[in-house]
């Protein structure tokens, strides 16, 4: 996969660089280019901003500038058109679903906006060249795309084939089976008045995971009731349905 960043501060995408998707990188499974927006401007200033039609509060990006960034980075010989994504507390919500729609892609481009966003034209104009999906974290507000791009990286980045050295870990995390994860512990088995469920040493397998199951319904009925909800009956076994 070829990830693409634009942003006006390249250096908050720093971290990147490190743990398994620097790791990542250096193996040649991510390629991932980060691009400054300021490089792509023409006047002496550097100028990515400008007032709003309207009127209103703080400013907005200028579409020049994106346009040039944008064309720079897009169908650099890929098959496909890449996906445009916009973070943005207005765009669609991120989860885990869409981590492993988008570890499909050849290739992604982030557009990190500041201020009051991008010149909503330049979503139009994009359009032609990729498939733009504008997409939220949740529902609080960021100063800027930057840290979200961080998120969805690492999110993303973890399911692309062999940057996870043990796949299983992939299947036994929160979300994957629409429930979150069960609780872990290791030694010692007593700690400070608090003892591991004894049924974790109990060396019976089949009781294990049914406890295992039974804590993450538990969990996620108490946490998040929200998912309860959309609950796949195809997922569930004979044993979860009855637990229920
Ligand atoms: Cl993806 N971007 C920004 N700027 N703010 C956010 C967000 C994204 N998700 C939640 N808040």
């Amino acid at each position: 996969m070829r990830i693409d960043v634009v942003s006006i501060f390249p250096e908050y995408l720093a971290p990147l660089e490190l743990s398994l998707i620097g790791k990542a990188r250096q193996d040649g499974l991510l390629e991932l280019n980060v691009h400054d927006l300021r490089s792509f401007t023409t006047d002496r200033h550097r100028t990515v901003d400008d007032t709003p039609y309207g009127g209103g509060a703080g400013m907005v990006m200028k579409p020049e500038p994106w346009a040039q960034a944008l064309e720079s980075v897009a169908g650099a010989g890929m098959d496909s058109k890449p996906v445009l994504i916009v973070p943005s507390p207005a765009g669609e919500k991120f989860n885990q679903a869409l981590a492993y729609e988008l570890a499909e892609e050849q290739q992604l481009v982030f557009a990190c906006g500041r201020y009051e966003g991008i010149d909503e034209r330049v979503i139009d104009w994009a359009q032609d060249h990729f498939t733009v999906r504008p997409v939220s974290l949740g529902d609080y507000v960021l100063n800027g795309g930057e840290v979200a791009v961080l998120a969805m990286v690492e999110a993303i980045g973890r399911l692309l084939p062999g940057v996870v050295g043990n796949p299983e870990s992939l299947v036994e995390e929160s979300h994957s089976d629409g429930l979150l994860e069960y609780p872990v512990y290791t030694k010692p088995s007593a700690w400070r008045d608090h003892d591991v469920p004894p049924v974790l040493l109990s060396g019976n397998h089949g009781k294990i995971a049914q406890w295992r199951r039974h804590e993450q319904f538990r969990r996620t009925a108490e946490r998040r009731p929200d998912l309860m909800e959309g609950l796949d009956a195809g997922v569930l076994s004979r044993a979860d349905r009855q637990a229920l």
